[in-house]
C-alpha cells in the first residue's frame, strides 16, 4: 500500500488537508477540520502538477547556470553594497502568501531587523490589504472573529463580491451540505455579474461595481430606523455608533443599481436573521474604496452585537494558503511582526530584543505599487522577489516589468525556469516546491496546519527560508543559524510569547510545546475560539470603531468597465496548474464575459476575437456572449502570462490606482474600449511539443497528449504549411493536407514514423471543430487524412469541451443526458459520473440544466 503524507492544499485560503504519495495519489484528509475529506478539482489534481517538467532545478547567474555559492555570494553582495551606499531603503524584498510561516518569518526578520528597512511587502497587498486595514480600523487589531463551522451553523450567509463556489469551493460545498439537512438556510449573492456562486444562491443582487457602500450604508440606516441595532451591545463596547450611522443616511441606495424592492428584500433578511455570516472577498478589497466598503460591512455586524458568535459575524476569505500566516509573522510593509505595530516604539523595542537585532525600521515600508514606482524611478538598487510574479499580477503590468528590468539587481526565487516575473531577473534561486518543502500554513479561519514534504528535493532546490538565511549569515549577520523550519517556528512563538505583554489578539500559547512534526491542525488562540461576542476588542480603551464611511461617487466609464477575477481551475499566473491537462480542458483560453446586447453593438458572434483597450494597454480575448454579464460591463480572468497568452494579460489593462488606506489595487474596475478585432485568420493546433507561436493572438495549453493552441493572424501566411510546421514544430514530419480554396481553409496534418505529431487548422472564420476528438488523437496511430475534418466520424459520438475534469465529461455528453431526462445535477451525476467526484463543476452542471430549460435562442 501506497504511504500517505498528512500535508495542506498549497492553493487557496479554506487550507484543505491532505493525503499525499510521491505516486500522484491525492485524497482530502478525512480528519482536517478545514475539509473533512473534500477537495476541488485544483487539489484533486494536485498528482499531475509535482513532476519536474519546466521546474528550475538549480541556480541560474546571467541566464547561465552556476554554484549555490556564487549565486547567493552575489544576492548578499549587492543588497551589501547597495546598503552601504544608498542606505538601506535602497533595497527592497517583495514576498508572497504563498510562502510559509517559516519563510516569510525570516525574510522578515533580515529586512526589518537586520537591513533595518520595512521595504518587504507582498502579493497579500493586491489581496487581503484592505481587510486589514478595515479589521485594524474597527477592533484595533486585524483579527479574523469567525470560524467554518460558523457557516454551517449561520441562517443567512451574504457573500459580497465572492465568487465562493469557484475560489473556495470546499467551502462553498460545505454550505450547500448545511443547506441541504437545514432548508432555511439561505444564500444572498451580491456580485456585478451572476456566477457560479449565483447560481446556487437563493437572491443574486447585481449590485453596480463598488456599490457596496451605499449598500450597506443603507443597511445600516435601515437597522437604526428598525430599531433592529443592538443598545446594549453599543453602550458596552462600541464608538463611533451615532456619526456612523449619520454619516449613512447620507448615501443613496440608488447608487447600487438595485431596485427598491431587491434593496427591501436584502435589508429585511439581513435584519430579521440573527445568525448571518457576511463573507467578503476581492470584490470588496480590490478597490479604490476596499476598505471602506470591509467598514462599512463592520459596521452592521457591531451595530447589531452580531460577532463573534455561532454562526453570526463577519469573515473575510483570504486568497492564498498562507495570506493570513504572512500578517501574524508582519510580511507587509506596515506591520512588523505577531501583530505588533511599526509605529510603536515599545513594540518595536521589544521585536528588537527578542531578535537581538542590530537595529529595526522605525518606519513604514513601500507599499507594492509604490515599490514598483520605486523601481521605475530608479530608487530600488536591488529588488529581491520570492514565490509571486509580479510582471504579471500587479496592475499595469507592463509597466511594472519595464520597472523591475530597471533594477540594477534582481533576483528572483521560483520553483519554475520560466516565469514572465522570472525572465527580468539576474539571479534565479530554485526553491524546494509543494510536497517538498516543510513548514506551517494558518487559513481562514486562524487555523495553523502542516505542510510536509512526501517527496525527494528535486536538483538543487533549497526550501525559501534556506536560503534567505544563507544570504543573511553571507550578509555578515547572525541570529539566522536555522537548521530546520522547525526551529523557525519555535522562535516565532516565543517571540509571540513575548508580545503578549502588549495583550494583543495573536495569543500563539497553544503552540507553546507542540511536537512540530506530528502538529495538528490547530486554531488560535485555541480550536473553536470566536472573538469579540463579549466586547474585548484591541483599540486602547478595549472598544468597537464604528466608522463613519461615505460611498464614493461612482464614475462614468466612457465605454465598458472591466471587471477582472479567476477561472474555477486556475490558479493565478498557472504556473503550476497549467501542467495539468484536466485543469486545462476547462476554459482553455482567456475570454471576456460580454453580453448579448453588447456583443451585437460592436458587432461580435460567439467565438470572434474581441480587442481591448484604454490608455493603458491592449489586449485580445475571446468572447464568451452570456447573460451573465451586466450589460456596461466586461469580465475577463487573471491568469493568462506573456508566455501562455501574451494578448491575453489582463493586467496590462488595469490602471495602478489604489485604495488610500490601505494601497490595495482596484483590479476590478478598468475603463475600457472594445471592438471586434478583425483577424485575417484563425487557427487550432496540437502537437507532441510544446509551442510558443509568434502570432498576434495565441492561448497555448497543456492536454493529455502534449499541447493546444488557439491562434489568430492579421496577415495571411504565405505558405500555410510552413506557418503549421513552424506553429506545431513538426520541422521534419510528413505532411498531409487538404485545402479548401473557396472557403480558404486548410487543414494540415504532421505524421512521424505513423504517429501522429501535429495537426493544424486554419480558416477565415473561428474555427468550429471537435477539439477535444482531435487532441486526443495526437500521439496515436490516427489515420492523418481522416484527422483533417476535425470530427469524429459519423456514428461516433463528440463529447464536446470538457465540462467536468475529474471524469473528463463533456458539455455535449451532458445535453444528451439532460434530452434524455436528466432534470437534477444528482441525475446527471448518476447518469454520467460528472460532479460526484470533487464537486466543483456543480455549478455549471445547475447552469447548464437552467440553460437547458429555456427556449433556444433565436437562432
Ligand atoms: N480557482 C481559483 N481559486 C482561487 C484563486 C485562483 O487563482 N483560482 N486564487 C485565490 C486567491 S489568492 C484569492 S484572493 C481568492 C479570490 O476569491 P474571490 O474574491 O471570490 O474571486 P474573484 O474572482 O477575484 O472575485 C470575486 C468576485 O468579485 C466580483 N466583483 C467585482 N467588483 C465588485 C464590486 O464592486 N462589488 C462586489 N460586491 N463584487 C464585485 C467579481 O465579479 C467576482 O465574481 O481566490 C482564491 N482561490
Ligand atoms: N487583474 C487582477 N490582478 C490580480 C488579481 C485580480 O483579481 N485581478 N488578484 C490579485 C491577488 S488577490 C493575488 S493573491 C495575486 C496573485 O499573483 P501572483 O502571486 O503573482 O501569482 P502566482 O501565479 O500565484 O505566483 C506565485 C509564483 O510563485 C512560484 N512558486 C510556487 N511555489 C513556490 C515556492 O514554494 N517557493 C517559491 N519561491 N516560489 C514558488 C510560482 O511558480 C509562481 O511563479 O494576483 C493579484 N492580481
Ligand atoms: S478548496 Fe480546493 S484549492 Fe482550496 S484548499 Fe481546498 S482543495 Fe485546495
Ligand atoms: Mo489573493
Amino acid at each position: 500500500m501506497t504511504e500517505l503524507t498528512r500535508t495542506t492544499c498549497p492553493y487557496c485560503g479554506v487550507g484543505c488537508g491532505v493525503l499525499a504519495a510521491p505516486d500522484g495519489t491525492i485524497q482530502g484528509d478525512p480528519d482536517h477540520p478545514a475539509n473533512f475529506g473534500r477537495l476541488c478539482s485544483k487539489g484533486s489534481a494536485l498528482g499531475e502538477t509535482i513532476d519536474l517538467e519546466g521546474r528550475l532545478l538549480t541556480p541560474m547567474v546571467d541566464n547561465a547556470p552556476a554554484s549555490w555559492d556564487t549565486a547567493l555570494g552575489q544576492v548578499a553582495e549587492k543588497f551589501s553594497a547597495a546598503i552601504d551606499t544608498y542606505g538601506s531603503d535602497s533595497v527592497a524584498f517583495y514576498v508572497s502568501g504563498q510562502l510559509l510561516t517559516e519563510d516569510y518569518y525570516v525574510a522578515n526578520k533580515l529586512m526589518k531587523g537586520y537591513i533595518g528597512s520595512a521595504n518587504i511587502d507582498t502579493n497579500s497587498r493586491l489581496c487581503m490589504a484592505s481587510s486589514v486595514a478595515g479589521h485594524k480600523r474597527a477592533f484595533g487589531s486585524d483579527t479574523v472573529p469567525q470560524t467554518y463551522e460558523d457557516l454551517e451553523e449561520a441562517d443567512l450567509i451574504v457573500l459580497v463580491g465572492s465568487n465562493l463556489a469557484w475560489c473556495h469551493p470546499v467551502l462553498f460545498q460545505r454550505i450547500i451540505e448545511a443547506k441541504k439537512t437545514r432548508p432555511n438556510l439561505r444564500i444572498i449573492n451580491i456580485d456585478p455579474r451572476r456566477t457560479a456562486t449565483s447560481e446556487f444562491s437563493d437572491m443574486h443582487l447585481n449590485i453596480a461595481p463598488d456599490g457596496d457602500i451605499a449598500l450597506f450604508n443603507g443597511l445600516l440606516a435601515h437597522i437604526a430606523d428598525q430599531g433592529a441595532q443592538n443598545n446594549v451591545y453599543i453602550n458596552a463596547y462600541i464608538n463611533g455608533y451615532e456619526d456612523a450611522v449619520a454619516t449613512a443616511r447620507l448615501s443613496n441606495p440608488a447608487d447600487t443599481d438595485l431596485s427598491p424592492a431587491e434593496l427591501e428584500a436584502f435589508y429585511t433578511a439581513w435584519t430579521g436573521t440573527e445568525k448571518v455570516v457576511t463573507l467578503y472577498s476581492q470584490g470588496v478589497n480590490q478597490s479604490s474604496c476596499g476598505s471602506d466598503k470591509v467598514n462599512a460591512i463592520l459596521n452592521c455586524h457591531l451595530a447589531t452585537g452580531r460577532i463573534g458568535k455561532p454562526g453570526c459575524g463577519p469573515l473575510s476569505a483570504t486568497g492564498q494558503p498562507n495570506a493570513m500566516g504572512g500578517r501574524e509573522v508582519g510580511g507587509l510593509a506596515n506591520m512588523l511582526a505577531n501583530h505588533l505595530d511599526l509605529d510603536n516604539a515599545a513594540h518595536r523595542d521589544a521585536v528588537q530584543t527578542f531578535w537581538n537585532s542590530p537595529t529595526i525600521s522605525d518606519h513604514q515600508g513601500l507599499k507594492a505599487v509604490d515599490l514598483f514606482d520605486a523601481c521605475a524611478r530608479g530608487e530600488i538598487k536591488a529588488l529581491w522577489v520570492m514565490s509571486t510574479n509580479p510582471a504579471v499580477s500587479l496592475p499595469d503590468a507592463n509597466r511594472v516589468a519595464e520597472a523591475i528590468a530597471n533594477v540594477p539587481f534582481v533576483a528572483v526565487s521560483d520553483i519554475m525556469a520560466r516565469t514572465d516575473t522570472g525572465d527580468l531577473a539576474d539571479v534565479l534561486l530554485p526553491a524546494t516546491g509543494w510536497g517538498e518543502k516543510d513548514g506551517t500554513v494558518t487559513n481562514s479561519e486562524r487555523r495553523i496546519s502542516r505542510q510536509r514534504a512526501f517527496l525527494p528535493t528535486p536538483g538543487q532546490c533549497r526550501p525559501d527560508w534556506d536560503i534567505v538565511a544563507d544570504v543573511a549569515r553571507r550578509m555578515g549577520f547572525s541570529g539566522f543559524d536555522y537548521t530546520s523550519p522547525a526551529e523557525i517556528f519555535a522562535e516565532y512563538i516565543a517571540l509571540g510569547d513575548a508580545a503578549q505583554r502588549f495583550h494583543r489578539d495573536l495569543d500563539l500559547s497553544v503552540f507553546a510545546d507542540v511536537d512540530y512534526a506530528n502538529l495538528l491542525p490547530t486554531q488560535w488562540p485555541r480550536n473553536g475560539a470566536r472573538f469579540f461576542a463579549e466586547g474585548g476588542f484591541y483599540h486602547a480603551d478595549g472598544k468597537a470603531k464604528m466608522l463613519p464611511i461615505s460611498a464614493p461617487k461612482l464614475s462614468q466609464n466612457p465605454q465598458f468597465s472591466l471587471n477582472t477575477g479567476r477561472n474555477r481551475d486556475q490558479w493565478h499566473t498557472m504556473t503550476r496548474t497549467g501542467k495539468a491537462p484536466r485543469l486545462g480542458a476547462h476554459l482553455a483560453e482567456p475570454y471576456l464575459e460580454i453580453h448579448p446586447s453588447d456583443a451585437a453593438q460592436i458587432d461580435v458572434v460567439e467565438g470572434d476575437l474581441v480587442a481591448v483597450e484604454n490608455t493603458c494597454g491592449d489586449g485580445i480575448l475571446r468572447a464568451l456572449i452570456t447573460p451573465r454579464a451586466t450589460p456596461g460591463q466586461v469580465f475577463a480572468p487573471m491568469h493568462w502570462t506573456r508566455q501562455k497568452a501574451p494578448s491575453g494579460m489582463i493586467n496590462s489593462l488595469i490602471r495602478p490606482e489604489v485604495d488610500p488606506v490601505s494601497g490595495q489595487p482596484a483590479s476590478k474596475t478598468g475603463a475600457v474600449e472594445l471592438r471586434k478585432f478583425a483577424a485575417a485568420w484563425y487557427g487550432f493546433a496540437a502537437s507532441t511539443t510544446e509551442m510558443q507561436p509568434s502570432e498576434i493572438y495565441s492561448a497555448v495549453a497543456r492536454t493529455r497528449t502534449g499541447w493546444q493552441v488557439e491562434l489568430a493572424g492579421r496577415c495571411l501566411p504565405l505558405n500555410w504549411e510552413d506557418t503549421a510546421r513552424r506553429v506545431t514544430g513538426c520541422a521534419d514530419a510528413t505532411a498531409a493536407s487538404v485545402t479548401d480554396a473557396q472557403a480558404g481553409t486548410t487543414a494540415i496534418s504532421f505524421t512521424q514514423s505513423g504517429t501522429l505529431v501535429g495537426v493544424f487548422y486554419a480558416g477565415p472564420a473561428p474555427i468550429a471543430l471537435a477539439r477535444s476528438h482531435v487532441v486526443a488523437l495526437i500521439g496515436t496511430q490516427a489515420d492523418p487524412l481522416r484527422v483533417l475534418a476535425g470530427r469524429p466520424a459519423a456514428g461516433q459520438f463528440d463529447p464536446g469541451a470538457t465540462v467536468c475534469g475529474c471524469f473528463d465529461v463533456g458539455r455535449n455528453t451532458l445535453l444528451a443526458a439532460v434530452q434524455g431526462g436528466a432534470t437534477t445535477v444528482a441525475a446527471l451525476g448518476a447518469q454520467t459520473c460528472a460532479g460526484t467526484n470533487c464537486g466543483s463543476c456543480k455549478p455549471e452542471l445547475a447552469a447548464l440544466l437552467h440553460e437547458a430549460a429555456l427556449p433556444m435562442a433565436a437562432e
